[in-house]
Protein backbone atom coordinates (compact mmCIF):
# COMPACT_ATOMS: atom_id res chain seq x y z
CA UNK A 1 0.00 0.00 0.00
CA UNK A 2 1.25 3.69 -0.61
CA UNK A 3 1.49 5.75 2.09
CA UNK A 4 -1.33 8.39 2.05
CA UNK A 5 -3.59 6.72 -0.22
CA UNK A 6 -5.26 5.01 2.92
CA UNK A 7 -6.76 5.38 6.84
CA UNK A 8 -7.52 2.61 9.22
CA UNK A 9 -10.89 2.73 10.88
CA UNK A 10 -12.04 0.19 13.84
CA UNK A 11 -15.79 0.40 14.84
CA UNK A 12 -15.10 0.67 18.69
CA UNK A 13 -16.73 -2.08 21.19
CA UNK A 14 -20.12 0.27 21.79
CA UNK A 15 -21.04 0.59 18.05
CA UNK A 16 -20.37 -2.94 17.75
CA UNK A 17 -23.19 -4.22 20.73
CA UNK A 18 -25.37 -1.95 19.52
CA UNK A 19 -25.39 -3.69 16.27
CA UNK A 20 -24.43 -0.15 14.18
CA UNK A 21 -21.66 -2.30 12.15
CA UNK A 22 -23.20 -2.61 8.88
CA UNK A 23 -25.00 1.44 8.69
CA UNK A 24 -21.55 2.53 9.79
CA UNK A 25 -19.48 0.94 7.06
CA UNK A 26 -22.64 1.67 4.20
CA UNK A 27 -22.12 5.26 5.47
CA UNK A 28 -18.17 4.89 4.64
CA UNK A 29 -18.32 3.41 1.47
CA UNK A 30 -21.26 5.74 0.26
CA UNK A 31 -18.38 8.55 0.93
CA UNK A 32 -16.22 7.21 -1.21
CA UNK A 33 -14.20 4.79 0.20
CA UNK A 34 -13.01 1.67 -0.45
CA UNK A 35 -12.81 -1.08 1.88
CA UNK A 36 -9.66 -3.15 1.18
CA UNK A 37 -9.24 -5.27 4.39
CA UNK A 38 -11.82 -5.95 7.08
CA UNK A 39 -12.00 -8.05 10.37
CA UNK A 40 -13.58 -8.69 13.69
CA UNK A 41 -11.22 -9.15 16.47
CA UNK A 42 -11.25 -8.61 20.31
CA UNK A 43 -7.81 -6.67 21.48
CA UNK A 44 -6.45 -8.46 25.00
CA UNK A 45 -5.42 -5.52 27.11
CA UNK A 46 -1.83 -5.44 25.98
CA UNK A 47 -2.90 -5.28 22.10
CA UNK A 48 -5.18 -2.18 23.03
CA UNK A 49 -1.88 -0.75 25.39
CA UNK A 50 0.12 -0.75 22.09
CA UNK A 51 -2.63 0.19 19.55
CA UNK A 52 -2.80 3.61 21.80
CA UNK A 53 0.53 3.81 23.36
CA UNK A 54 0.72 7.40 22.19
CA UNK A 55 -1.54 7.99 24.88
CA UNK A 56 0.13 5.73 27.62
CA UNK A 57 0.73 8.80 29.83
CA UNK A 58 -3.03 10.76 29.82
CA UNK A 59 -5.47 10.90 32.69
CA UNK A 60 -8.26 8.68 29.84
CA UNK A 61 -5.95 5.83 29.06
CA UNK A 62 -6.69 2.97 31.25
CA UNK A 63 -10.62 4.04 30.77
CA UNK A 64 -10.08 3.82 27.21
CA UNK A 65 -8.06 0.44 27.16
CA UNK A 66 -10.63 -1.17 29.79
CA UNK A 67 -13.34 0.22 27.19
CA UNK A 68 -11.15 -0.66 24.02
CA UNK A 69 -11.04 -4.51 25.47
CA UNK A 70 -14.03 -4.72 26.52
CA UNK A 71 -15.78 -6.38 23.50
CA UNK A 72 -14.44 -7.11 19.68
CA UNK A 73 -14.11 -4.34 16.84
CA UNK A 74 -14.24 -3.96 13.49
CA UNK A 75 -10.99 -2.77 11.83
CA UNK A 76 -10.52 -2.09 8.47
CA UNK A 77 -8.09 -0.37 5.66
CA UNK A 78 -9.79 2.49 3.62
CA UNK A 79 -8.13 3.64 0.22
CA UNK A 80 -8.90 7.21 -0.83
CA UNK A 81 -7.23 10.02 -2.00
CA UNK A 82 -6.55 12.30 0.91
CA UNK A 83 -7.91 9.05 3.35
CA UNK A 84 -6.18 10.58 6.71
CA UNK A 85 -7.75 13.78 6.47
CA UNK A 86 -11.04 13.01 4.09
CA UNK A 87 -11.84 10.25 7.35
CA UNK A 88 -11.26 12.37 10.60
CA UNK A 89 -13.96 14.56 8.53
CA UNK A 90 -16.41 12.13 8.15
CA UNK A 91 -16.35 10.55 11.78
CA UNK A 92 -15.98 14.30 13.28
CA UNK A 93 -14.83 15.59 16.54
CA UNK A 94 -13.61 13.02 19.34
CA UNK A 95 -16.18 14.27 21.72
CA UNK A 96 -19.89 13.74 19.86
CA UNK A 97 -21.66 17.02 21.79
CA UNK A 98 -19.07 19.17 19.76
CA UNK A 99 -19.31 16.84 16.67
CA UNK A 100 -21.12 18.02 13.15
CA UNK A 101 -24.44 16.91 12.41
CA UNK A 102 -24.35 13.91 9.75
CA UNK A 103 -20.87 12.70 11.41
CA UNK A 104 -20.83 9.32 12.09
CA UNK A 105 -19.86 10.09 15.63
CA UNK A 106 -22.80 12.27 16.03
CA UNK A 107 -25.24 9.82 14.79
CA UNK A 108 -23.83 7.00 16.93
CA UNK A 109 -21.05 8.08 19.45
CA UNK A 110 -22.43 7.50 23.49
CA UNK A 111 -19.64 10.06 24.64
CA UNK A 112 -16.07 11.28 24.60
CA UNK A 113 -14.58 7.64 25.69
CA UNK A 114 -17.47 5.55 23.99
CA UNK A 115 -17.71 7.05 20.17
CA UNK A 116 -18.15 4.65 17.93
CA UNK A 117 -15.26 4.51 15.76
CA UNK A 118 -11.37 5.47 15.47
CA UNK A 119 -9.46 6.83 12.25
CA UNK A 120 -6.08 7.35 12.11
CA UNK A 121 -4.48 10.99 12.52
CA UNK A 122 -1.26 10.69 10.46
CA UNK A 123 -0.08 8.77 7.19
CA UNK A 124 2.40 7.45 9.49
CA UNK A 125 0.21 6.02 11.94
CA UNK A 126 -2.13 5.05 9.17
CA UNK A 127 0.76 2.64 7.77
CA UNK A 128 1.33 1.44 11.83
CA UNK A 129 -2.26 0.56 12.37
CA UNK A 130 -2.90 -1.06 8.80
CA UNK A 131 -0.15 -3.85 9.78
CA UNK A 132 -1.20 -3.76 13.58
CA UNK A 133 -4.13 -5.34 12.10
CA UNK A 134 -3.58 -6.69 8.73
CA UNK A 135 -1.53 -9.19 6.95
CA UNK A 136 -0.11 -9.23 3.68
CA UNK A 137 -2.12 -11.97 2.50
CA UNK A 138 -5.30 -9.78 4.15
CA UNK A 139 -4.59 -6.35 2.24
CA UNK A 140 -6.06 -6.29 -1.34
CA UNK A 141 -4.64 -2.72 -2.40
P1 LIG B 1 -9.21 8.00 17.82
O1 LIG B 1 -7.71 7.99 17.98
O2 LIG B 1 -9.90 6.87 18.55
O3 LIG B 1 -9.63 8.05 16.37
O4 LIG B 1 -9.79 9.34 18.43
P2 LIG B 1 -9.26 10.84 18.29
O5 LIG B 1 -8.02 10.87 17.43
O6 LIG B 1 -10.41 11.68 17.88
O7 LIG B 1 -8.90 11.18 19.78
P3 LIG B 1 -7.56 10.88 20.60
O8 LIG B 1 -7.13 12.14 21.25
O9 LIG B 1 -6.58 10.15 19.74
O10 LIG B 1 -8.09 9.91 21.74
C1 LIG B 1 -8.19 8.53 21.53
C2 LIG B 1 -9.49 8.04 22.14
O11 LIG B 1 -9.42 8.12 23.55
C3 LIG B 1 -10.71 8.40 24.09
N1 LIG B 1 -10.67 9.65 24.81
N2 LIG B 1 -11.32 9.84 25.93
N3 LIG B 1 -12.48 10.99 28.25
C4 LIG B 1 -11.62 11.70 27.53
O12 LIG B 1 -11.27 12.82 27.85
C5 LIG B 1 -11.08 11.10 26.31
N4 LIG B 1 -10.30 11.70 25.46
C6 LIG B 1 -10.03 10.79 24.49
C7 LIG B 1 -11.67 8.46 22.93
O13 LIG B 1 -12.21 7.13 22.73
C8 LIG B 1 -10.75 8.83 21.79
O14 LIG B 1 -11.31 8.48 20.55
MG1 LIG C 1 -6.38 9.56 17.74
Amino acid sequence: MKKGTFTLTMIKPVAVKEHHVGDILSHIEHAGFRIIALKMTQMPKEKAEVFYEEHKDKPFFNELVTFMKSGPVVAAILEKENAVADFRKLIGSTDPVEAEEGTIRKMFAKSKTHNAIHGSDSDENAMREAWFFFSEMEQFS
